[in-house]
């Protein structure tokens, strides 16, 4: 059996951040290269091998995927949703661009063996059936990160069905975590709130009181990225992006969540334009092909959740 070692590249980033880590303890420290545009924190500087490296720049790419003899590579950097609306076509080009160089080296260099690259569920749109949206359905993304979701899974199934390449995806809902924070996202709100609900006792919010999408707690996101990943390749029907379900909240929700552990909370609701990419997006996801094939399902509910994350925010904090 060959040994893998492992490419992050957006190692410090919300989801980079937690699945170096875990993939650390996986597979070992050294085995497993973390690299970003930019510096990451102490831990994963620190904890094996890390380099600041730019995913755009497809020789520097290339060549160290061949010095390292990486087998699998976890390509996690990406404009989100709101930050991609603000300058549509340079996002569309990272987002694009950065898959594609990843695609296109897979395909030349034998060593590499598996690619994970996330989706999203911006890859459906306002003519998408709203509640438990299936695996396969209408798919017309209205803001440019879905549309770059959609594209990117449809090179994804592309590389897959013409190169054989062996390449996963996961369309994740709204990620919260207290790591790292998310940037430029809709679903951001849900992190944001619980800093604004330690920091202010008051958050601003930039989505309506009752409006659903849904949402994933990191560790639970970590150990399906993980479980995909693991998952013997011939069980897997999908080769674009698995639907992953979590749980669906509105801001309401975490809001009266977070008065039980502080009382005096406030909140104001002032939706920006994020609110037409929220409307857009399904309230909630159907992951029955999900769990036929690899048999995933979350654990931490809004309750779970809002303890961990208050907890850690006012360790964080202070
Ligand atoms: C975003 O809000 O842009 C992301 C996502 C759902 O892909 N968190």
């Amino acid at each position: 059996m060959s040994v893998e070692r492992i490419l992050i590249i957006g190692a410090a980033g919300q989801i980079g951040s937690e699945l170096t880590i875990a993939l650390r303890k996986k597979f070992g420290a050294d085995r497993v290269y973390a690299t970003d545009i930019k510096m990451a924190e102490k831990d994963i500087v620190e904890g094996g091998p890390f380099q600041v490296l730019d995913v755009m720049n497809d020789k520097m790419l290339i060549h160290f995927i061949i010095r390292n003899k990486i087998t699998q590579i976890y390509l996690l950097a990406a404009v989100l949703s709101g930050n991609a609306e603000k300058l549509p076509v340079q996002a569309w080009n990272i987002n694009m661009e950065s898959l594609l160089n990843v695609l296109e080296i897979a395909r030349m260099v034998d060593k590499v063996k598996k690619i994970f690259w996330p989706s999203s569920i911006a890859v459906f749109g306002p003519t998408t059936q709203k509640l438990k949206t299936p695996q396969l359905t209408v798919m017309e993304p209205t803001t440019v990160y879905g549309i770059a979701k959609l594209a990117g899974e449809r090179w994804c199934s592309y590389y897959h069905h013409k190169y054989g390449i062996d390449i996963r995806s996961l369309r994740y809902p709204g990620l919260i975590s207290y790591k790292t924070e998310a940037g430029g996202g809709t679903t951001d709100y849900a992190v944001e709130i619980y800093y604004d609900a330690i920091a202010h006792g008051h958050y601003e919010c930039f989505i309506e009181k009752d409006t659903y999408m849904p949402f994933m707690f990191m560790p639970d996101a970590i150990k399906a990225t993980i479980a995909l990943m693991d998952r013997k390749r011939s069980k897997l029907s999908i080769h674009s992006g698995y639907n992953l379900a979590g749980f669906s909240y509105c801001p309401e929700d975490f809001y009266n969540e977070i008065k039980k552990h502080i009382p005096d909370f406030t909140i104001e609701y002032k939706p920006d334009f994020r609110q037409a990419i929220a409307d857009s997006w399904p309230d909630s996801i159907d992951d029955s092909v999900t769990k036929k094939d690899w048999g995933f399902t979350p654990e931490c509910d809004i309750s779970h959740m809002t303890s961990i994350m208050l907890s850690e925010m006012k360790k964080k904090l202070n």
